[in-house]
């Protein structure tokens, strides 16, 4: 049976859920799309129809089955109204996300987990879903300890105007112009942020702490110890993590390798001879997750590293709102 279909939010994100439920061909009856005022009148395209973008209000769920929010506000002002309306809401921000009654589920991770949805389930932060992706076959075979991850992570995440001010600073330095921008605090063309999200008290930005709260809640264990430095690089997407494991049991490189090439979602890029290794640039458009440069820690008895990459704009948001909506219909929950 088609599902009537709410898409909250016209930006990168939105518009890659629209791309990814087309290419998936998710069983859409009817569409909306949503958005604040200052797109409403807007047309996208979805399976080759034009539809006009229309302001979001308390009313628009009506009828709907699943609503994805793909970030924002919105569903701070609007989850609740289209919960009460009968809908299911996939939301992509921060909002719900460490809400003991909202599940924040990765399909490859913690399926079971969509199973105690209230009307509200939550996806969560790009640096982390690809991260528990490459950490979850590991962590079913030798358990796991401690993480410490560094990423690298493209301007897309901070949306469109983002994508637009690499372009335009990247254009004004090379041209020797003096550089403006007003996303980022500083210049972002040729130059790296360790700054995501604002700073906590703690001297942890958002972002980094959004790695460590959501990865206990997303693998139900939180004895795993996680730190994190997040870093904004000139990349236009595509996130890369260098990601240092340590595991409770000892995984040779050749056994992760292993695990990680029949994990579902991950394919394994390593192969150190022929130069492969992921890059952003080829995970660019592409739904799984990347992983390469297995590596053994040799400096802890059970350690690995590892090199993560994918498209944060897809599974790191998109892709995995739909798969969850994929799961909420193969388990008979919409
Ligand atoms: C970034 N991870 O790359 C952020 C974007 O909590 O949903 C997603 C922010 C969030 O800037």
């Amino acid at each position: 049976a088609n599902l009537n279909v709410a898409v909250v939010g016209t930006g990168a994100v939105g518009q890659t859920m629209l791309k990814v439920l087309e290419e998936r061909n998710f069983p859409v009856g009817r569409l909306k799309v949503l958005a604040t005022s200052r797109s409403a009148g807007k047309k996208v395209t979805f399976k080759g129809e034009e539809y006009r973008v229309e302001e979001t209000t308390p009313e628009s769920f009506a009828g709907v089955n699943v609503a994805l929010f793909a970030g924002g506000e919105a569903s701070k002002i609007f989850g609740r109204a289209a919960v009460a309306a009968g809908a299911v809401v996939i939301d992509n921000s921060n909002n719900f996300r460490m809400d003991p009654e909202v599940p924040l589920v990765v399909p490859e991770v913690n399926p079971q987990d969509v199973r105690w949805h209230k009307g509200l389930i939550a996806n969560p932060n790009c640096s982390t879903i690809q991260m528990v992706v490459a950490l979850k076959p590991l962590y079913d075979a030798a358990g796991i300890k401690r993480v410490v991850v560094s990423t690298y992570q493209a301007v897309s995440g901070a949306g469109q105007e983002a994508i637009d001010e690499l372009r335009k600073q990247s254009q004004q330095v090379l041209e020797g112009r003096e550089v403006s921008g007003r996303v980022f605090p500083w210049q972002i063309a040729f130059n790296c942020l360790p700054h995501i999200d604002i700073f906590l008290e703690n001297g942890y930005s958002k972002e980094e702490m959004k790695m460590v709260n959501e990865t206990k809640k997303i693998m139900g264990d939180n004895d795993i110890r996680v730190t994190a430095t997040t870093v904004r690089v000139p990349v236009f997407n595509g996130h890369s993590e260098a990601i240092n494991v340590e595991t409770r049991e000892k995984l040779t490189a050749s056994q992760a390798r292993e695990l990680l090439s029949r994990a579902p979602g991950v394919v394994v890029v390593d192969d150190l001879d022929n130069k492969a290794y992921p890059l952003a640039i080829q995970a660019d458009g592409r739904d799984e997750v990347f992983v390469g440069r297995i590596r053994e820690d040799f400096s802890i008895a059970n350690g690995l590293n590892l090199w993560v990459v994918a498209d944060n704009l897809r599974k790191g948001a998109a892709t995995n709102a739909v798969q969850i909506a994929e799961l909420l219909l193969q388990e008979g929950l919409l």
